[in-house]
């Protein structure tokens, strides 16, 4: 029952131009040096590595100043995200299920267009203490990591810099749910409750529990269960004494079992279309330990997502 065709892409995308904190690119080198790939093999899935970035550094290009939109470094955002689009569409119309290791979440612009394209009916669940809605007229910080929902949906999009024409902006409000939400900024919240978003933040975590907000996210957005789902999965929608080293830390997360959870349930539903691993920062940890305990935290969130614990 889970997923017919056995074929995994995992898609590199060691960018951190979307944001201001250095080593966010490494994310995917640590996360393959643990052994994803092989163990994502061990699961019975045939699996290639594809880098759309090749061996160019999108990474010194970084500035931290706004441009005239209000956002930072949107040239390079835009150009790296048509890349990682281009990849993850190619893997899916190839049949295969596209994995991408990030890098930071602006790269959600990319994989969720890419599998928009790809099949219309595609369904968003993106786990995050944060609602990665904000656009140019709305950011305070200017980090595009901070904006890729509103661009695959085309909100406010009179604002948006011209590089990031080449998006499609085709994604419903009804067709995304969130879970792990606790810090959404104000002009964020604007746009869940004028769009009617399905968002559960952690106090749903914890009144409902974690198998009854999956089920009702998946409820909203999903009903029949008939629709491919991507799973944008932020690390920091873990809590950050499990993640620690990823760069927008916010206290009162899931726990590590809730977050894999989630990624299980996912998997169960035997509709997983597709998967983003983002925001692991392997320079952020204090101690060894956080890098490690991050990573495969990592590499579990894609184990579970690939059926690891449906036995
Ligand atoms: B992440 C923020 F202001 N909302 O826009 C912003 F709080 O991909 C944070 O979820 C964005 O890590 C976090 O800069 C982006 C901020
Ligand atoms: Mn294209
Ligand atoms: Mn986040
Ligand atoms: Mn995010």
């Amino acid at each position: 029952k889970f997923v017919p065709n056995k074929n995994a892409s995992i898609i590199l995308a060691p960018f951190s131009g979307g944001q201001p904190k250095n080593g966010v690119e490494l994310g995917p080198e640590y996360i393959m040096e643990a052994g994803f790939k092989q163990q994502v093999e061990e699961l019975g899935w045939n699996t290639e590595v594809v880098e759309p970035l090749g061996k160019t550094n999108y990474n010194d290009l970084q500035s931290d100043i706004k441009d005239k939109f209000g956002v930072k470094n949107a040239e390079v955002v835009s150009s790296v995200c048509h890349k990682i689009h281009d990849a993850v569409k190619d893997a899916a119309q190839d049949g295969r299920l596209p994995v991408t290791i990030g890098g930071d979440h602006s790269i959600g612009t990319a994989t969720v267009s890419g599998m928009l394209e790809h099949n219309p009916n595609t369904c968003v669940l993106w786990i995050d203490a944060h609602a990665d809605i904000n656009s140019p007229a709305t950011t305070d910080s200017g980090n595009l990591h901070g904006c890729p929902m509103s661009f695959v949906m085309g909100i406010h999009k009179e604002s948006y810099p011209p590089c990031f024409d080449w998006v499609p902006q085709n994604l419903k409000p009804s067709k995304i749910a969130y879970i792990g939400l606790r810090d959404v900024d104000k002009g964020e919240k604007q746009i869940l409750k004028e769009y009617d978003i399905a968002a559960f933040s952690m106090y749903h975590v914890d009144k409902y529990g974690i198998g009854k907000v999956v089920e009702m996210a998946l409820d909203k957005i999903n009903p029949k269960r008939d629709c491919p789902i991507h799973l944008s999965y932020d690390v920091d929608a873990i809590d950050p004494s499990f993640v620690p080293a990823t760069g927008t830390r916010v206290q009162g997360g899931l726990t590590l079992r809730e977050g894999l959870f989630i990624a299980e349930d996912v998997a169960a539903t035997g509709l997983l279309s597709s998967v983003d691993i983002v925001e692991t920062n392997p320079l952020l940890g204090e101690h060894e330990n956080h890098v490690l305990d991050t990573v495969s935290a990592a590499c579990a969130i894609g184990r579970c997502a690939l059926g690891e614990s449906l036995l």
